[in-house]
């Protein structure tokens, strides 16, 4: 299985996360790209491949052109603007007031434009999540012409990134960005399966309404845990899309058996539509060690989860979405991987 990867990941390196009342060294870091990397290289997996550039039109059939705008202008804004940390919001159109308004203050903006305050805007920011979207676009590449399976390393993740909105580490949504790419190139449904420790709320959203997406994701209760404000189980689709999002909540300290009982009720389901493609949404952050999240995977059960997955039987690409323990991150990832070779031969 052929892994894609860029360079230009690395040029996200913010400094602050708000966390717990206090700004800390994100979670979210270049290091876990070097742990994944180290794995696959120890591995007899496949090779590394650089993405080549797909330019801005296809992160525009699923962004909004000024949110689009927003990101590539903040730092400099924010800079221009005299503040001296990075860029992070402490002010939202929240229910009592205005929704309607972008105001012309990049502190306004940044208050429209985020869904949580955790993620800053950071130099490079930008870059790297272009770099992100081109290794899920390669990854797709490659699965489209090949039928063979791809891994896409993509950072900064992508899955909480909706239409217009960034957080949660993300900025743009590498699935749904692949997911319309494979759409236009002659796929007629695509599932994603969202196996994150948390709901992939951007990738709702952006296909909550459309039935040619069929988003399904297991994930911590947002009653108890983040985004808390979407990620239900009566959240089906509007519209043409209903019956096209499936949600799972599940509680913190779920254990893997009830896991994966509920993993085979979305495989059903991705059956039962007739989806032509699958793409999984690969948060590694339901790993028993993470330290943001609250599922009991062991690094074994990882292997386990790939091998389930290659039993849907679907051109697949996997994109890297969280994971956190950076110890164990390249290991549980290249168990998924594994699994999955195992699975189909
Ligand atoms: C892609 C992805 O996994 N994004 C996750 C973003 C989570 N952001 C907020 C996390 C708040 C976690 N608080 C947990 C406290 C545990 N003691
Ligand atoms: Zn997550």
């Amino acid at each position: 299985m052929l892994t894609f990867y860029s360079e230009d990941s690395r040029l996200r390196q913010a400094r602050t996360e708000l966390h717990d009342g206090a700004l800390v060294t994100p979670f979210e870091c270049p290091e876990r790209l070097d742990l994944v990397l180290k794995q696959i290289r120890q591995s007899e997996l496949g090779d590394i491949r650089a993405p080549k550039t797909y330019g801005l039109a296809p992160v525009l059939a699923v962004h909004d052109e000024d949110y689009v705008s927003f990101l590539a202008n903040c730092w400099k804004e924010w800079g221009a603007a005299g503040h001296d940390g990075e860029a992070i919001p402490n002010i939202w159109p929240a229910r009592t007031m205005r929704g309607d308004r972008i105001p012309r203050s990049i502190s306004g903006q940044l208050g429209y434009y985020a869904l949580a305050a955790e993620t800053s805007i950071s130099e490079g920011t930008f870059e790297a999540a272009m770099a992100s979207k081109d290794v899920a676009l390669g990854a797709l590449e490659h699965t489209l012409q090949s039928g063979e399976p791809s891994f896409g390393l993509c950072r900064p993740p992508g899955h909480h990134a909706a239409f217009d909105q960034f957080g949660g580490y993300c900025f743009f949504n590498n699935a749904a960005v692949a997911a319309q790419r494979a759409l236009d190139a002659g796929k007629r449904r695509v599932a994603i399966l969202d196996v994150d420790f948390h709901h992939g709320n951007g990738t709702q959203q952006i296909f909550y309404e459309r039935d040619d997406v069929l988003f399904i994701s297991l994930h911590g209760d947002p009653e108890v845990t983040f985004p808390y404000y979407l990620g239900y189980a009566d959240e089906t689709g509007r519209g043409s899309g209903e019956g096209f999002n499936v949600n799972y909540p599940l509680p913190p300290g779920t254990t893997v058996d009830t896991w994966m009982a509920t993993l085979d009720n979305a495989l059903t389901k991705i059956k039962e539509a007739q989806c032509d493609m699958l793409i999984v949404s690969l948060g590694v952050d339901i790993f028993e060690g993470d330290p943001i999240s609250a599922f009991t995977f062991t690094s074994g059960d990882f292997s386990l989860l790939g091998q389930r997955l290659a039993q849907a039987s679907l051109p697949t690409v996997l994109l890297m979405e969280g994971g956190y323990a950076v110890d164990d991150i390249g290991v549980n990832v290249v168990n998924v991987l594994q699994g999955f070779k195992q699975g189909i031969s």
